[in-house]
């Protein structure tokens, strides 16, 4: 068995001080060290706690995600959509609940049998923990230089690897919802790109712009591709979770997140973690059109959703319907001064005009570009396309 203090006190040696995860069994004493020990995110879901370590790692923090092997089905999107085309490293610990031969509860078997294979086929380099103290140092070294590397590492962890770690503190506090405006007139409904206009003109050095995946990252690249934006291209619905990993590590910098309805409803969970964890320096914008329109303009269940009313009841300290551009840029700019962390929603038509292009960057240099800007080196904000 591994010393869990011992291990964890080894990561932290190595930099590793960034956990976010959701709780196994198998992991209950590495978490409760992160808990204790470290910063720890308890996120809705696996997927969530790729995307907020993956943020952290934007922010250039060594980040760790832990994860009980069930939920490693709801980490695939972002860890080959996100991880993989834009090459950010985590260090992911996974549980192997339904190990072969070992008796388990059903649901763990099929997934027992799996899970290196899922690994495996994902690209995620990875290793049995090993249960000996001088085998799993090394191996832990071994998986810091993957991070270095800027590819991800997953340890297969299996029962009974780590000593008992007792929880100590869980200090999470309650957020406030502070202003709360709900619909009160007519919707101007702009189109997406008049909206995303509006955002980008507010822009500066200290702000970064993240864009959920599809028209709307696209559209925003065509306005202007600047070094302090990144375009999602996948992991639908991860955008505001990569937002807080990144405005967290970097509370200095002012990190807007532009999401969609369908990509909120998807990970809807996001808003709970992220309103608990309440950096004043993230500011999440939802363009609500009704609709899946970058596949097409298919519904989504949207407008049955008081997206306001669930953001404020979350516990985002402003909750604000928007109506028209001219609320929009007040909005913005008003956060600006004062901070806090903010959910705007507001109601664009459907349609996007001519189809958008696409980045010319591939994801991975937009991600280093975006690195090397939140390490200051670069400090412009906008550099145009090309440059
Ligand atoms: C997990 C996943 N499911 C589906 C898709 C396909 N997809 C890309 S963009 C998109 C629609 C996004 O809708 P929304 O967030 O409302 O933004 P809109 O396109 O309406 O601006 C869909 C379904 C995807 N990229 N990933």
């Amino acid at each position: 068995m591994l010393n869990t203090n011992m291990i964890g006190a080894e990561l932290k040696n190595l930099g590793f001080q960034f956990y976010a995860g959701v709780p196994c069994s198998f992991l209950k004493d590495l978490i409760n060290y992160a808990i204790n020990e470290c910063e720890y995110v308890a996120a809705a879901n696996e997927g969530d706690a790729v995307a907020i370590a993956s943020g952290a790692s934007l922010a250039g923090r060594k980040a760790v995600v832990l994860m009980q092997n069930s939920g490693l089905t709801n980490a695939v999107s972002p860890l080959v959509s996100l991880n993989y085309p834009f090459q950010i490293p985590v260090l992911g610990f996974v549980s192997l609940r339904g190990e072969p031969g070992i008796p388990d509860e059903p649901q763990h078997e099929l997934m027992g049998r799996m899970t290196v294979e899922l690994l495996s086929l994902m690209e995620v380099e990875w290793a049995y923990l090993s249960p000996d103290s001088e085998e799993a140092r090394r191996q832990l070294l071994l998986a810091a230089d993957y991070i270095a590397h800027d590819k991800p590492f997953f340890f297969v962890v299996r029962k009974g690897t780590f000593e008992k770690e007792k929880l100590q503190k869980q200090s999470l506090s309650a957020s406030k919802n502070r202003v709360k405006k709900s619909k009160q007139a007519a919707d101007e409904l702009p189109s997406r790109q008049q909206a995303l206009k509006v955002i980008n003109s507010l822009k500066d050095s200290s702000v970064v712009q993240l864009a959920t995946t599809g028209k709307t990252g696209r559209q925003l690249y065509e306005i202007e591709d600047a070094v302090n934006n990144l375009y999602m291209v996948g992991s639908m619905g991860c955008v505001s979770s990569l937002a807080l990993g990144i405005a967290l590590c970097q509370p200095d910098y002012k990190i807007v997140a532009v999401d969609g309805d369908g990509s909120l409803l998807m990970r809807m969970g996001s808003l709970a973690t992220n309103s608990c964890y309440n950096p004043r320096n993230l500011l999440h914008v939802v363009l609500d059109n009704n609709a899946h329109d970058s596949t097409g303009g298919q519904s989504t269940v949207s407008h049955n959703v008081d997206f306001v009313e669930i953001a404020a009841s979350c516990g985002y300290e402003n909750a604000i319907y928007i109506h028209s551009l001219s609320e929009l840029s007040q909005a913005i700019a008003q956060w600006k001064q004062t901070k806090g962390l903010t959910f705007l929603c507001m109601k664009i038509a459907k349609g996007s005009g001519d189809e958008p292009g696409r980045p010319q960057m591939k994801p991975f240099q937009v991600k280093e570009r975006l690195e090397s800007f939140l390490q200051g080196s670069l400090s412009g904000s906008r550099m145009m396309k090309g440059e």
